[in-house]
């Protein structure tokens, strides 16, 4: 039957991922299932984001390369604030490369990903060897990693049997990857997330594709966890006012599923 389990009743799963247990706890605690998608590029914006709307929300996802002037000061700071404000921090590198190489990736170069960021996302273009080379540097981080099974923009072919693939590779690394990117519930296993970007108060669209749906149809009827959302409250003239909405809008289509 289709017993729903509650974000706090997943996050004590005995196989759930220990980050996916600490997300699931914040949610639950800070009734939020909203995760803000910071695409500015100045870091004092973004901290300045991050410390605004940082009790709104339960992840913060960054493009830490479309920052102009990041420094390691910058991700110290955001770490800081995570901590103060209970949020959890998810650098969307979308890795796509073999395993040696998304392993420097991911610990060295520039940003030095794995050193602050709690949650990365993989294309499963290259198999499962990205995994392993992600998880090598991760796991001992006791970091997680979200895989991208479908994408919100038009004429994604990450469809149909590419997204079945996705799932089962999920299943067999579930000591790293704790849930997905995708448009909707794709996997019956409790244990994973599902986190939805391409998500406004209007149903519609942006001229390069992006396409939009309503917290309430992303939550309530396609079943995700988690939505992502950027524009929607950047550009709105008050961006706290945005998030609360928004926070508001996805915990009640929450509750809505939960028969409450
Ligand atoms: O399929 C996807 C996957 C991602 S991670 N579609 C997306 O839009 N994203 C990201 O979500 C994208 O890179 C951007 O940072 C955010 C959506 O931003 P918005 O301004 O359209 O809400």
């Amino acid at each position: 039957q289709n017993q729903e389990l509650s974000y706090a009743d997943r996050a004590k799963l005995p196989n759930v991922h220990p980050l996916a247990s600490k997300l699931l706890k914040i949610m639950e605690e800070k009734q939020s299932n909203l995760c803000v998608s910071a695409d500015v590029t100045g870091s004092e914006e973004l901290l300045q984001l991050a410390d605004s709307l940082g009790p709104k929300i339960c992840l913060l996802k960054t493009h830490v390369d479309i920052l102009k002037d990041y420094t390691a000061g910058f991700s110290q700071k955001l770490q800081t604030l995570a901590e103060t404000h209970n949020f959890l921090i998810f650098e969307d590198r979308k890795f796509a490369d073999i395993g040696n190489t998304v392993k420097h990736q991911y610990e060295g170069g520039l940003y030095q990903i794995s050193s602050w960021s709690h949650i990365v996302n993989a294309h499963a273009v290259p198999g499962p060897g990205l995994l392993k080379g992600l998880s090598a540097v991760g796991k001992p981080l006791g970091r997680g990693c979200l895989l991208i099974a479908q994408m919100s923009s038009e004429g994604s072919l990450a469809t149909g049997e590419y997204t079945k693939a996705v799932v089962k590779m999920a299943e067999e690394q579930s000591d790293f990857v704790m849930g997905f990117i995708c448009g909707s519930k794709i996997s019956m296993r409790p244990e994973f997330i599902h986190m939805t970007p391409g998500v406004q108060m209007q149903v519609g669209g942006d001229v390069l594709g992006q396409q939009y749906t309503t917290p309430e149809e992303i939550i309530c009827s396609k079943g995700s966890d988690v939505i992502i959302v950027g524009r929607g409250v950047l550009e709105a003239p008050d961006r706290l006012k945005a998030a609360e909405s928004y926070r508001k809008s996805g915990w009640d289509a929450y509750k809505k599923r939960m028969g409450q």
